[in-house]
């Protein structure tokens, strides 16, 4: 999106507030956060001699169903909500995302261009981070992302709306990405054969995604879908500050946000993706890709959370396949990448000409890297799984036939 077009968006969001019960405009609005399909804004109102912050939210237009999306938001924020209430947890407008309706009774509002537009209270005194400060923070976002899939278990029928078919589905994501090199619409393919290459190399986790998929025996669930590290808020409060360096309560995770993608999905995709963020202490964009790491201390971390909290739904299979999950959310965000700047940067939002392309060989890097340690990363999982559930094989992944 080119500067004038982003200062029209933001335009548009200094005078949203009415619709949204807010008395406009905003003593203050600036963009925030770093997603890559949506515009999103942090507003501040003057109310009662206050000030209250919300954010409003355009939604990207490759939402297909914008009010399926948002009944999916509002069912499971309630239904959060209510587990949260029922164990007693208190501050819960820091604990669970609040959506705002409009004045007309409707979840979202739709512009004169056919846009969708949200809004929710501004989780205060929260911080998010792109690269994980350390173990701690992503124990802390694993044990969050696994909170939430256990909560999420008894979620009473119907299933989620699907707000993005086939969103975790490498078979296609390859395909699309055949059709992106045969099109080169941006003729940008002599600048990537070297990522196409090693995209196409990455077949054989493809291949054993289909066969996974394709053997039924994974349960699908209601699953986040995008568990990236910075869909996690941190507590900001000058309590955890004050907390000891190096304890279990610091940094504290307290809100899961980002829920557009909530829908039936597997739980390998969520361990996985918080994996793919997290492992290594280099950004999604790192340039130098020598840099990007798989640091087994901050995949224990991730595990020891994640599983930690949700190990009492899971089923052996979807365990046995974490370090796998972590490889093909890898291998399917590089290959989308890639599509995107090949496509000339058509759904992922750039920072610069190229900027899908770094992206893509950040994380091929990075799919490379977990390849190579999955028999490490295996065993780690099998001893944490033993430990968890006693009487359970100990060998559970180790020695697993590939
Ligand atoms: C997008 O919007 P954001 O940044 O939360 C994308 C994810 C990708 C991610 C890569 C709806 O997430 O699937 O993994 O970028 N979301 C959608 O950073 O496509
Ligand atoms: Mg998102």
């Amino acid at each position: 999106m080119r500067e004038s077009e982003r200062d029209g968006v933001l335009c548009l969001a200094s005078k949203i507030g009415p619709v949204f019960g807010l008395e406009g405009p905003p003593v203050e609005i600036s963009r925030y956060g770093n997603g890559h399909v949506n515009d999103t804004f942090l507003a501040v109102y003057a109310s009662g001699g206050g000030r209250e912050a919300f954010v409003h939210q355009r939604l990207a237009t490759v939402f297909a169903d914008p009010h399926g999306l948002m009944e999916n938001v509002v069912r499971v924020t309630e239904h959060l909500r209510s587990h949260m209430e029922a164990l007693g947890i208190d501050d819960l407008d820091r604990r669970c995302l609040s959506v705002v309706p409009t004045v007309r009774g409707s979840w979202c509002h739709v512009d004169e261009e056919g846009r969708h537009w949200r809004t929710y209270r501004f989780v205060e005194r929260s911080v998010t981070y792109e690269e994980a400060p350390g173990p701690e923070a992503i124990c802390e976002a694993g044990r969050a992302f696994g909170e939430m899939l256990l909560m999420l278990a008894d979620l009473p029928a119907p299933s989620l709306n699907a707000t993005i078919e086939r969103f975790h589905d490498l078979p296609r994501r390859l395909d699309q990405l055949r059709q992106g090199v045969e099109a080169d619409h941006a003729s940008r393919l002599a600048g990537a054969e070297r990522e196409v290459g090693e995209a196409m190399a990455l077949q054989p986790v493809v291949r054993r995604w289909e066969r996974l998929v394709a053997s039924g025996d994974m349960p699908l669930r209601p699953v986040h879908n995008d568990t990236k590290l910075n869909n996690v808020l941190f507590d900001a409060t000058e309590e955890a500050d004050s907390w000891p360096a190096g304890s279990v309560g610091r940094p504290r995770a307290i809100c899961v946000v980002d829920l557009d993608t909530v829908m039936p999905g597997w739980s390998i995709c969520d361990f996985g993706d918080l994996v793919r963020t997290s492992v290594s202490d280099t950004r999604e964009d790192e340039a130098d890709t020598a840099a990007v790491k798989v640091d087994p201390e901050r995949f224990e971390a991730a595990l020891s959370g994640w599983l930690g909290a949700s190990s009492p739904v899971l089923h052996d299979i979807e365990v046995e396949n974490l370090v796998f999950g972590a490889e093909a959310m890898a291998t399917e965000v590089a290959i989308r990448f890639l599509a995107d700047h090949l496509a000339g940067d058509t759904y992922f939002r750039v920072d610069y000409p190229g900027h899908n392309l770094v992206r893509a060989r950040a994380q091929l890097a990075l799919a490379a890297r977990l390849i190579e340690a999955e028999g490490q990363l295996e065993e780690l999982v099998a001893k944490r799984w033993a430990t968890r559930r006693p009487g359970a094989r100990g060998a559970l992944m180790v020695g697993r036939k590939p």
